[in-house]
């Protein structure tokens, strides 16, 4: 199937600017981050393949990008949630590779008590890791709602969702009120063009002008971004905190991005063209931050190389420590859950 178009009219911020803005420290943090979040999820591919990690397991491969940015340009202090595409958010947030493989492991020192699993990770900041399509939409314009009432004036809720939940009753609702009550809210459409193996023009109206549209219809405003150039994504995402902060908005982002793999592990994506993939790899948001690096002067193609083996060996001893954690207790396995008590011995 071929891929769908879009139009590439982004925001556009001057590349040397937003660098300069960020500084140096700052770049080589968001270019490690990628890194991290890249190797990790390699290596989560091998732990399923070793039959170490059950149930689902959704990659970021392609969209680090986004929440990398988000995460650099808003801070940590908000509010923030996500899809079940959540690896890369929790280790943004804070989480450690070792409590999140553990996790994924199953094991008591996960993130989640090993109860949870690839699609449901959390942190102090974080509601969810969401595996209804949609349904983290509400609950962030809720956590907005916490923001206004609690006149948290410098606190907004950021939320993250896939093109396939867009045409939900649930999206337009929270828009809705979102714009009616004045909530700080950041919604964040992470557009890869397809809803497992539907393509956005099966799933969306007018799709190149869909959520442009909405957002003039909920009165708030819209931004598109280059979701595979960090640069950019950063500079989009504080614009949008700059406004919902000082104009006690919501507003609407769209990133343009891919994903690498299939819909989950289990999905060998075979409705996509091998051509029209291996030219959005072409993009990849890794090759292109280390590219402007590598111009400007800031790391030599040797450094970068030493972040991804310094990242890939983080990894590796993560995912080593959290394979000889221990399995949760069978007594405990009804705690946190509503329901009849069951008689373990
Ligand atoms: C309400 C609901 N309907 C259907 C599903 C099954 N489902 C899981 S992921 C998915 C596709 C979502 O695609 P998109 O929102 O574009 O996000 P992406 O996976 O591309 O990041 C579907 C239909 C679900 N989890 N929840």
């Amino acid at each position: 199937m071929t891929e769908p178009h879009l139009s590439h009219v982004f925001f556009q911020g001057n590349p040397d600017a937003i660098a300069s803005a960020l500084g140096t420290e700052n770049l080589l943090e968001m270019f490690r981050q990628m890194n991290l979040i890249r190797q990790f999820e390699l290596r989560t591919e091998i732990g399923y393949q070793q039959g170490k990690i059950g149930g689902f397991l959704h990659l970021y491969i392609g969209q680090e990008a986004i929440q990398t940015a988000a995460v650099k340009a808003i801070g940590l202090e908000n509010w923030w949630s996500t899809t079940y595409r959540c690896h890369a958010l929790a280790l943004l947030l804070g989480e450690t590779p070792h409590s999140l493989f553990a996790e994924l492991y199953g094991r008591s020192t996960g993130n989640a008590g090993g109860r949870g699993g690839s699609m449901h990770l959390y942190s102090r900041r974080m509601l969810g890791g969401f595996a209804i399509v949609g349904g983290g939409i509400p609950v962030a314009t809720g956590a907005a709602l916490s923001c206004k009432y609690l006149e948290k004036k410098n606190e907004i809720s950021i939320c993250f969702f896939g093109d396939g939940a867009v045409g939900q009753g649930v999206f337009h609702e929270s828009l809705n009120i979102a714009s009616l009550w004045s909530l700080p809210c950041l919604y964040v459409v992470e557009n890869n063009k397809w809803s497992m193996g539907t393509p956005l023009c099966r799933t969306m109206t007018n799709h190149d002008l869909f959520l442009e549209d909405a957002a003039k219809t909920y009165d708030m405003r819209y931004l598109r971004l280059d979701g595979m150039d960090i640069l950019q994504c950063y500079a989009g995402f504080k614009e949008a905190y700059r406004h919902i902060i000082n104009e006690q908005r919501p507003m609407l982002i769209e990133c343009h991005t891919d994903r690498f793999r299939g819909h989950s592990i289990s999905d060998p994506a075979l409705y996509r063209m091998k051509e029209e993939l291996k030219a959005c790899m072409e993009r990849d948001p890794l090759l292109i931050m280390k590219a402007y690096l590598v111009s400007h002067n800031i790391l030599s193609e040797e450094q970068c190389s030493a972040v991804e083996k310094s990242c890939r060996e983080e990894i590796v001893a993560a995912a080593s420590a959290a394979d000889a954690d221990p399995w949760p207790d069978i007594r405990e396995l009804e705690e946190g859950v509503y329901g009849p008590t069951l008689e373990i011995s």
